[in-house]
């Protein structure tokens, strides 16, 4: 078939394909279906609620932690479809994170300590950014347990653009959550130890030994932690645990529970009892109420010492400056969730059965009236339970983590030991409804649970064991999220979705709109630094820069080939590969990957990354795309060639490939011509439309005019060959030629094919 046909035909197809779809496609009924795979109504009731078919998107972006992967996990809900793995504390190399220079910077500056490299990542409490507290979709955080740091990704196109180490801690737990505006990034310490990374024995525990919470100063502008406007309280030695902000009637205060005020220091190997007896002991631990704007005014006031380049507020000064205050939680606290209108701080007791509701306005009365049962051993204040509390309530064994409904005072509390979910009322104080859980719930997440508007909904329950939920892959189980309807009084489990990459945590979700995501960088762009990379160059000015000992390619990549193509360096050089995509169009990105030296990039559109490596051995190195980008994606090759150190060159080398006449050439350019014509009927659609009012057409056919004239270029060239009578490069760039042309009809058909299926109509 000749080509001119073959694309008319494909054009045609696509169109019949349109119009075919929601036919005749199953001779099975439902009630077949149900019958074969052993649903019940429920089920298919439940299906309905989740299934999403081909094309249509999910309602709310779920962010989860990724665990010990380090990495953060994105997917959709109802449909539970993963989208994305974001590498954040440790590489990921489709993403190149970690691979190339710009983003080896940002995960060097979080996983550099010590001289060592820590490239692994216990990722807990990712948080959203807010904006008069709600979501408002700019930007994700979330910590490492492990090596205490905070990552920032930019939402704008997915990316970990900056990680902060914590210098005076040595664990974290209570991190990441925000300020209803997103000041301040909380970071509390969980595990004790001398602050700034120092040394202390364990024998003086009461003395040296600190917590402390941190609050990263975030700068909105520049979407970056700022370290030297933040500022860290220090705390006695017990285990701090979670945090929150509060909000509306509580702003400009936090609350971080804690366990282990016992301050017990276990060690089994010498017959003392474990740190689990010790640490549990005692009935209860200690609510921490912190006053953060009196804080930072303190912290402004200069009213800090420094520690390992942190300013700190001393425990003393806490105390006496009404910092921060203690009251009593019962029992092994796990949790602590304000509520949405920051009237109520919600406290879990994981050895109780019951959820404790502190009242924000008793806080404060009672710390207004001075009225304290005394003091801990650190000078902290501490407050009745009695005075303080609005209730408790009764809501089964193990409760955890609580999120809230949209539904006013309803709440929902996970129970770790009865594997279930509680909803109840908090300005009530009962229990309204009860689902089971497969097995031992964590955190749970309701849409946009921890803000001042939770949109109700869907509940997600983060379950620890999965067991015998899914087809056994080995003594490892994937984590289980279980997808609960909470739009009606009665909770209803709809969907187990196995989660494959680390323990989650938590999990926080926002509704979709609110996501404005990139589909292109701007030309030439460092995606790491938000700005154009010095080393982007256009097409046409690709060169390769030569020093001794040094060579530095200047590089693009489009559909199909990299310029250049054969790159020749020598033995012991280091070579820089500086890669650009030039394409515009929608997922078009580009790998670039260098055999045997661990070289992988990934280039989205607009962007140019770098990477840097010694060529130690002399060798033939093919390099290619790995992604497969066009019907020509495995002819998108190229040559390292690394020549030994005192190579003279080959004796009888003659030339490579195949040679072309004339008549070859013209055949070329006879199909070409044929080819432009669907070209041309496929424009006079497009145009005879109103596509400009459609952006997904306008960019798409922006892309193929982009090819267009990348094809007209190649033509020049092998029409300038063809006067020389050059007849093997005439046929070469007309091929070339053909090439620009294929793409630019295979965008063209898809913007037609948008067109008809979104109601273009003709214009006059
Ligand atoms: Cu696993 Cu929030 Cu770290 Cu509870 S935490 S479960
Ligand atoms: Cu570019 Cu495959």
């Amino acid at each position: 078939m000749k080509i001119g046909t073959k694309l008319a035909t494909l054009f045609a197809a696509t169109s019949a394909l349109a119009l075919g779809a929601g036919g005749a496609w199953s001779a099975e009924s439902l009630q077949d279906v149900m019958k074969r795979r052993g649903l019940n109504e429920q089920d298919v009731l439940a299906a309905t609620k989740t299934y999403t078919p081909s094309g249509k998107r999910d309602e709310f972006i779920a962010f989860s932690s990724g665990g010990q992967s380090g990495q953060v996990i994105v997917y959709g809900v109802p449909s539970m479809r993963i989208l994305k793995y974001i590498g954040v504390f440790t590489p990921e190399p489709w993403q190149g994170y970690g691979y190339d220079e710009e983003s080896k910077k940002v995960l060097a500056e979080g996983s550099k300590v010590d001289g060592r490299e820590v490239l692994f990542g216990d990722t807990h409490h990712p948080a959203i950014s807010e904006t008069n507290g709600d979501y408002d979709g700019q930007y994700l955080f979330i910590n490492d347990k492990n090596t205490p740091r905070i990552a920032v990704i930019d939402l704008k196109d997915f990316e970990t653009k900056q990680i902060v180490q914590n210098p005076v801690i040595s664990s974290d737990h209570g991190g990441a959550f925000v300020t209803p505006n997103t000041d301040y990034i909380i970071e509390a310490s969980q595990y004790p130890a001398p602050l700034g990374h120092a040394f202390a024995p364990l024998e003086q525990f009461n003395e040296k030994y600190r917590g402390a919470i941190t609050y990263w100063h975030f700068n909105r502008e520049k979407g970056r932690i700022e370290p030297d406007k933040s500022f860290t309280i220090e705390t006695p030695p017990y285990s701090q645990d979670l945090s929150d902000f509060g909000k509306l009637d509580s702003d400009g205060w936090s609350f971080t529970n804690s366990f282990c005020s016992e301050r017990y220091v276990g060690g089994i190997e010498s017959g003392r009892p474990p740190f689990e007896a010790g640490c549990s002991a005692k009935d209860t631990d200690y609510l921490h109420v912190v006053n953060w704007k009196k804080a930072e005014e303190l912290f402004k006031a200069g009213k800090t010492k420094m520690v390992n380049g942190m300013a700190v507020i001393p425990l003393d000064v806490a105390a006496r400056e009404g910092v921060m205050f203690l009251i009593p939680e019962p029992k092994s606290p796990h949790g602590v969730d304000v509520t949405p209108n920051g009237k109520y701080v919600i406290v879990s007791g994981k050895l109780d059965t019951h959820v404790t509701v502190y009242d924000f306005a008793k806080i404060q009365a009672t710390i207004k009236a001075g009225k304290f049962t005394g003091k801990d051993e650190y000078g902290l204040p501490i407050l009745d339970l009695k005075d303080t509390i609005h209730t408790q309530v009764e809501v089964g064994l193990g409760p955890l983590h609580t999120q809230y409904d949209s539904k006013p005072c309803v709440a929902y509390t996970s129970l770790y030991v009865d594997s279930m979910v509680a909803k109840w009322n908090y300005c009530e104080g009962k229990v309204l409804d009860k689902v089971s859980i497969q097995y031992n719930v964590g955190h749970l997440m309701t849409m946009e649970g921890d803000t001042q508007h939770p949109k109700g909904g869907y509940l997600v329950a983060l379950n620890k064991l999965a067991i015998d939920r899914f087809n056994p892959v080995g003594p490892l189980h994937p984590q289980n999220h279980q997808l609960i309807d909470i739009g009606g009084d009665k909770m209803q489990m709809l969907y187990d979705m196995p989660l494959p990459l680390g323990e989650p945590h938590y999990v926080v979700a926002i509704s979709a709109d609110k996501l404005k995501p990139s589909v292109r960088y701007p030309f030439g762009w460092n995606s790491r630094e938000d700005e154009k990379s010095a080393f982007a160059v256009r097409p046409g000015s690709e060169r390769v820069d030569r020093k001794p000992g040094k060579v530095e390619v200047f590089g693009t990549a489009i559909r199909s080939h990299f310029t250049p193509e054969i790159v020749e360096v020598t033995e012991g050089d280091e070579v820089t590969f500086h890669m650009t995509n030039l394409e515009r169009a929608e997922d078009e990105t580009h790998g670039f990957a260098v055999s045997r030296h661990n070289v992988n990039l990934s280039l989205e559109p607009g962007k140019t990354s770098s990477v840097t490596f010694k060529a130690n051995k002399a060798g033939v190195y093919p390099y290619y795309c790995t992604e497969f980008c066009s019907a020509l994606h495995l002819e998108m090759e190229g040559y390292l060639i690394v020549r030994p150190a005192n190579y003279k060159g080959a004796e009888g080398a003659g030339k490579a490939g195949t040679s072309y006449s004339k008549a070859d050439y013209e055949t070329r350019v006879k199909t070409n011509v044929e080819t432009q014509k669907v070209i041309d009927g496929v424009v006079a659609y497009i145009t005879s439309v109103n596509y400009k009012d459609f952006p997904t057409a306008t960019g798409l056919f922006e892309d193929a005019a982009d090819q267009l004239g990348r094809a007209k270029e190649a033509k020049d060239k092998s029409e300038s060959f063809a006067a020389k009578q050059d007849w093997n490069n005439a046929m070469l760039w007309a091929e070339q030629w053909f090439q620009y042309q294929v793409k630019a009809a295979d965008i063209g058909l898809r913007t037609k094919t948008f067109l008809e299926q979104n109601g273009a109509k003709k214009v006059q």
